[in-house]
């Protein structure tokens, strides 16, 4: 089901060229070889937008929407759940938000794996824009068509492009964001093969063997990713910062090791916003455009579920 990528693929140095910035993209799971810091390995997300800080730490291409969540998340029930946040830093007349190296306590080779949290990756605003201002992208096309060749509408195939808006629609459609809330972005194994090949990756019987095939039937692992997601649950449930936002297009990021450590953090919010006062979200009800729901905890229930099932059961 999932392909396997070479590492040189998604592999970067820290002075190689970068080859497209961002400001406020999302990005995610990064690692650094703790051994070798020169030495950079990025499964999925932008690239470009990481560097190696000092004493353990990561810097990640500023974004103030980020840095607004990572402040308010120092002070909320979430902050163990997230990096810890240290600040603004400039390199090379460029800002970076600094954060904690999640891998820093972890063996290496770690296991790594992204998965998307949420039924709607992009934002409501972004809806509203394409509306007003509509910018059809061409590399979007290539993209849609590399998948499915049947996918754009004919409106699309005479434009050779897709509005970015409907390219996130369609990513959401044909993998398990729609159906179960979450998708699993990428992961990284510890004899470092990289699996991204997870576009179509859509039922639960295709996202447990994803899952089985990371933790490789590990039920210690798989028990202990359970536990902490549980966890999280229960605080998400209680973060004042949760329920007043839309957090949308963020991830979680599973480490775990061969002494079988395992942990869970929450990471990118780069695209999570600060609700209207008036408005509260559940994070469980079904989206309808104007709610700002975003399905964060329908996707949680269903990641806990489906690992839940990968154990014997009692
Ligand atoms: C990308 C993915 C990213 C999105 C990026 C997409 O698609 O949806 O989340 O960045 O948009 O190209 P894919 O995974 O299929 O490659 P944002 O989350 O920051 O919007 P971009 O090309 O505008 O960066």
């Amino acid at each position: 089901m999932s392909g396997t990528q070479q590492m040189s693929t998604v592999m970067f140095y820290e002075n190689s060229a970068w080859k497209k910035h961002k400001s406020c993209g999302t990005s995610s799971l990064l690692a650094m070889t703790p051994k070798k810091p020169q030495q950079w390995l990025q499964v999925v997300g932008h690239a470009g937008s990481f560097r190696v800080g000092d004493y353990g730490t990561l810097l990640k291409r500023f974004c103030e929407e980020e840095q607004q969540c990572y402040l308010r998340l120092m002070e909320d029930a979430l902050r163990p759940f997230v990096p810890a946040y240290h600040g603004v830093v400039q390199q090379d007349e460029q800002d970076y938000n600094m954060m904690d190296n999640l891998l820093t306590h972890f063996n290496t080779p770690a296991c790594i794996m992204d998965c998307k949290m949420g039924s709607r990756t992009y934002r409501e605003e972004e809806l509203l824009l394409a509306r007003e201002r509509p910018q059809p992208r061409n590399d979007m096309y290539e993209k849609m068509v590399a998948v499915d060749p049947e996918a754009p509408t004919v409106q699309e195939q005479a434009q050779q492009a897709v509005l970015k808006t409907r390219y996130m629609q369609w990513r959401e459609s044909l993998s398990s964001t729609t159906t179960l809330g979450f998708r699993i972005e990428g992961f990284r194994k510890a004899n470092e093969e990289c699996h991204t090949n997870f576009k179509r990756t859509k039922s639960r019987e295709q996202v447990m063997e994803a899952l089985n095939n990371f933790v490789e039937s590990n039920t210690h692992i798989a028990c202990g990713y359970l536990r902490r997601l549980k966890q999280l649950r229960q605080v998400l449930e209680a973060s004042d910062f949760f329920r007043t936002h839309e957090v949308v297009g963020s991830s979680l990021l599973f480490v775990h090791d061969w002494t079988g450590r395992t942990g869970v953090w929450m990471i990118d919010f780069g695209k999570t916003v600060a609700l209207p006062p008036h408005l509260t979200v559940d994070h469980r009800t079904p989206w309808v455009e104007g709610n700002r729901e975003d399905g964060y905890l329908w996707g949680l229930d269903n990641l806990i579920d489906i690992l839940g099932n990968m154990l014997p059961q009692t």
